[in-house]
């Protein structure tokens, strides 16, 4: 295999924190450098402490470590993000300017750059398909829908090869989310195991596309390892897993704990929500470089129950 040095921003994050091991798995320990602005709760292989904000930083792990590949995690959230519009644009928007211009001066062959289902917002149907309008209503969704123009640019400019899924909601017992609007379908579970009743800041019929983590990893490796010749879309790929309401989620989980209970009382996550389509067509994803899910909400319920449970939460 040739050799590769892969640098991750935002790697103490819900998702970083997952991916970072499936590259050591794939690359070696010695040729994944997990960065973010904050220390690691557990050492665990190469890290360094980086602001993307700060673009010499950046570029000079960058030369020092030649690094080929970055995997663009750092970032704000939706929910969260709405609580600072302008610093969420300026994090979001600088920190991805200073990845692509350090990428493109330095050599680094591929770029993984994680847009969301927030892109979508109005005039569009309850399930868009690749190219449907993107009017976002959020500062979050406004960043990632203009990062996915600016990948394709530099794609079509520089030919850089940067490659890009919308995520749906992620949920996984390995991490915690970081200000998300689709949190609380990893928090449900948490409260589910320890035997608590779980308050919902969504109404109960609020459906929303979301994906199991080894969904996501599985999408996100094989959309990474696909010849370059296969990628037809250099904005970003719609991507789906499953969809499913806070009612539904619920019952799936009492199926395995009866006994749960839950109360919704919505808050300002609930207009975030509405503006996000349901579900999401992810055709073009499967015929390129053959993605499938293999999880559905039950079998990922079974699973976040045992795992958790397996914890000392
Ligand atoms: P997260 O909030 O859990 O993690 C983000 C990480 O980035 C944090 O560890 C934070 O410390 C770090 N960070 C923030 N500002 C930084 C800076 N200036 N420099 C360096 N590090 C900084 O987010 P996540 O859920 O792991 O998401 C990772 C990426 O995937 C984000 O770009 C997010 O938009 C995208 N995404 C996530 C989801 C999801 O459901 N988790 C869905 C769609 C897209
Ligand atoms: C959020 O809710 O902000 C994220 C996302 C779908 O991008 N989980």
């Amino acid at each position: 295999m040739k050799r590769e040095c892969i640098l991750v921003t935002g790697a103490n994050g819900q998702i970083g924190s997952v991916l970072t091991g499936y590259l050591r798995g794939i690359y070696g320990d010695d040729q994944v450098i997990a960065t973010d602005i904050r220390e690691p709760e557990t050492a665990a292989g190469r890290f360094e402490k980086l602001d993307v904000t700060d673009a010499a930083s950046l570029a000079q792990i960058v030369s020092k470590n030649k690094v080929t590949q970055v995997y663009h995690l750092a970032a704000i959230l939706s929910a969260r993000g709405e609580q600072e519009p302008m610093k969420t644009w300026q994090v979001n928007m600088g920190t991805y300017f200073n990845v692509l211009e350090a990428a493109r001066e330095r050599g680094v062959e591929k770029v993984f750059y994680p847009s969301s289902i927030a892109v979508f917002g109005a005039h569009i149907s309850n399930e868009p398909g690749q190219w449907a309008y993107l009017e976002p209503a959020t500062v979050y969704g406004i960043s990632k829908a203009a990062g996915e123009n600016w990948s394709d640019y530099y794609f079509k400019r520089y030919g850089l090869d940067i490659r890009s899924l919308r995520y749906p909601g992620i949920i996984g017992h390995q991490s915690m989310p970081g200000g998300g609007t689709t949190d609380y379908a990893v928090d449900i579970y948490h409260k589910a195991v320890k035997g608590e009743a779980f308050e919902c800041f969504l109404n109960p019929d609020t459906t929303l596309p979301m994906i199991y983590i080894s969904d996501a990893m599985d999408a996100t490796i094989r959309l990474m390892e696909a010849a370059r010749e296969d990628i037809t879309v250099r904005t970003s790929y719609n991507l789906a897993g499953m969809s499913f309401s806070p009612a539904e989620i619920t019952a799936s989980i009492q199926k395995f704990i009866p006994d749960f209970t839950i109360t919704y009382n919505p808050d300002f996550r609930q207009k975030i929500a509405d503006s996000w389509p349901s579900h999401i067509d992810d055709s073009i994803a499967r015929k390129d470089w053959s993605w499938r899910p293999s999880y559905t909400l039950d079998k990922m319920t079974e699973e976040m129950i045992r795992e958790l449970r397996k914890k000392d939460l």
